[in-house]
């Protein structure tokens, strides 16, 4: 086995059996190309075990996201129908390491553009001991991704490049943000994830959904709470955490 897969194979089954995992380190000279064939082979494993691509995530799109993390590049990763939380459904904390939430803007592409939007809640999982990683090492992890639910579908309302972003816990507010936080303006999104992915020969599909970055710093799971995100003019979408 080469290094790529050998890597793939610590990260896949950090997912499965839900151990973190030391962040890889600089002994292995990963490099954020070679970190995209990582990531590539990390979503092999799970296309293999039957789960099927829908779409694309990008993250580290806002400052502060950027702040929180302490990596300053926007990122790409691959989001599958495994991943897919109903709305209003609810996530168990033991099929997860230590899950985070974060308010998201979903697009529907078709046809190569944003074709309707809605709401979104992105759970982060990062594979890695104490949620700490490098750049590189965020990557060949597929960006964090674990679960995503999506609010409503809609025709894109005129302008959503500053629309209030409120994630609440249990009734309470814990981040406050604008869509302005994302890129400037969200639909960026579009333009970066074609280019960013399809530099690595992954492309958006008719149907995809792709997840444009959060727009505030993620918060903690807990068992019992139930999370919500509000995007103005776009409507809600929340989720429950179970044991
Ligand atoms: C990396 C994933 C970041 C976003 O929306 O910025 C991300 C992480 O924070 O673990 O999904
Ligand atoms: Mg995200």
């Amino acid at each position: 086995m080469n290094t790529v897969d050998q890597l793939a194979v610590r990260l896949d089954v950090a997912a499965t059996s839900c151990t973190a995992i030391a962040q890889l380190g600089a002994d292995t000279g990963l490099d954020v190309p070679t970190a995209y064939r990582v990531q590539q082979a990390v979503v092999a494993h799970r296309v293999s075990r039957g789960e099927r691509l829908v779409g694309l995530k990008l993250g580290l799109t806002s400052r502060a996201k950027m702040a929180q993390m302490g990596v300053d590049d926007v990122i790409w990763g691959q989001l599958t129908d495994a991943m897919r939380i109903p709305d209003g459904g609810t996530v168990s904390l033991a099929d997860h390491i230590h899950p985070k939430a974060e308010p998201e803007v979903a697009f529907l592409v078709e046809g190569g553009d944003i074709t309707a939007v809605a709401p979104a809640i992105e759970v982060i999982d990062s594979r890695y001991v104490d949620f700490r990683f490098t750049l590189p090492e965020v990557v060949a992890d597929n960006t964090s991704a674990s679960g995503f639910v999506l609010g409503a579908w809609q025709p894109m309302p005129y302008g959503i490049d500053n629309l209030g972003v409120l994630l609440e816990v249990d009734g309470q507010a814990v981040q406050i943000g604008s869509t302005a936080a994302i890129l400037g303006d969200p639909r960026r999104a579009l333009l970066d994830a074609v280019r960013l992915a399809g530099a690595n020969s992954v492309h958006l599909v008719d149907g995809s959904v792709l997840l444009a970055g959060a727009a505030t710093a993620a918060v903690a799971l807990r068992v019992g709470s139930h999370v919500r995100v509000t995007v103005e003019k776009l409507g809600r979408a929340s989720l429950r955490v179970g044991s």
